[in-house]
């Protein structure tokens, strides 16, 4: 599995799929989420609805799907990262599942182009160097037939050199 690090906007990227920093309410919010809502359009928010009725909230560390409205991707893969110091010392193996388990449905979806940004490190305080290990180390960790490239948004050039450098680290 080819990784990239890249900076820029996620709802730019040309991917199978995009994954989406949500919260467990799946129906919108500010940084990223709010970002592909806007780009995407209503349709994204239609089909979480319809996820929201059928399974009540999404538990921090799960991801659901939906497709990707006017986005270039074709799907939108929404998962909830944990708020930092709401979970104490679960908070990193919440985080490793956002990861897990996005992975896991873009391959039964089969997805060969993955697109992450840095999830819980904005409005969830998640410390950058902490997330970035933990992100680099699960996609390094998953084994898969149909993924072929992980791609890091970050969008800000300080989480850009942590995820360049924890990839290094990981070779
Ligand atoms: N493309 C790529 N990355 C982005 C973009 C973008 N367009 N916009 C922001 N980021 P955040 P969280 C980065 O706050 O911490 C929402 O209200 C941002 O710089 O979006 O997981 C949800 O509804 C940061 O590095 O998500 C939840 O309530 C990263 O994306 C809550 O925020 C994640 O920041 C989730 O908080």
């Amino acid at each position: 599995m080819k990784i990239e690090v890249i900076k820029g906007d996620i709802t730019k990227i040309h991917a199978d799929a995009i994954v989406n920093a949500a919260n467990s309410s799946l129906l919108g919010g500010g940084g990223v989420d709010g970002a592909i809502h806007r780009a995407g359009g209503p349709k994204i928010l239609e089909e979480c609805r319809v996820i929201r009725n059928r399974q009540g909230k999404c538990s921090t560390g799960e991801a659901v799907v939906t497709t990707a409205g006017n986005l270039p991707s074709k799907y939108v893969i929404h998962t909830v990262g944990p708020v930092w110091n709401d979970h104490k010392e679960k908070s990193s193996e919440l985080l490793s599942n956002c990861y897990k388990n996005s992975l896991k449905l873009a391959g039964d979806l089969g997805v060969k182009v993955i697109a992450f940004p840095n999830i819980s490190t904005g409005i969830y305080k998640f410390p950058k160097e902490l997330a970035g290990e933990i992100a680099v180390n699960e996609v390094r960790k998953f084994q898969s037939d149909s993924i072929e490239k992980v791609i890091f948004v970050c969008f800000d050039e300080e989480n850009e050199e942590i995820y360049k450098k924890k990839l290094k680290e990981s070779f």
